[in-house]
């Protein structure tokens, strides 16, 4: 998966996209689109809290000192992603379930939202909207210090306001 802070001239990325599949791809890309509207750079990565939970771990280990200071998790299924990433991180956590199951998204909603207290997950909806609103949010975070954000947050409503859908 390319990594899109590390694409010449690209913001460094402030966000992390962390996808439990590649397969999750087609919904999460959403979210790095809307992330590059808003000048935002993210890392975006396959990483399994099942297939692959030691690269997790290591990814999150290094994250603050790389830069990152939201990480976005989008998981289908038994979605154990973003759950695991709050675990192991104080970076905030958005969480968007991903309609890959049988189930439609309502399994990975529940397992994503139902976190106990302590540990919390910000969860969006089930797929391309969540992705869309996990980048939003993220940008809204990064905007409470980042002034350059928060204009193209404003710059966005703005659009919004004229008719323009995100
Ligand atoms: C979850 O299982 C992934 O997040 C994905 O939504 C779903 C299916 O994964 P693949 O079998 O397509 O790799 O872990």
């Amino acid at each position: 998966m390319a990594t899109t802070a590390k694409k010449r001239g690209a913001a460094p990325a402030q966000v992390a996209v962390l996808m439990g599949s590649a397969s999750d791809h087609e919904v999460m890309r959403a979210a790095e689109q809307v992330l590059g509207e808003l000048g935002v750079g993210c890392d975006v990565r396959v990483i399994s809290a099942h297939r692959t939970p030691e690269r997790l771990l290591a990814f999150l280990a290094g994250a603050e000192e790389r830069g990152i200071e939201v990480v976005i998790c989008g998981a289908g299924g038994a979605a154990h992603l973003a759950g695991v990433t709050a675990a192991h991180t104080l970076l905030p956590v958005l969480g968007v379930p991903i309609d890959s199951s049988p189930l439609q998204g309502l399994d990975a909603l529940l397992a994503t939202v139902q976190m106990p207290g302590g540990i919390p997950v910000g969860t969006l909806a089930i797929g391309k909207a969540g992705a869309k609103n996990a980048a939003v949010l993220a940008a809204q975070i990064l905007a409470l210090s980042d002034s350059a954000v928060g204009r193209k947050l404003e710059d966005l409503k703005r659009r919004m306001e004229s008719g323009q859908k995100l």
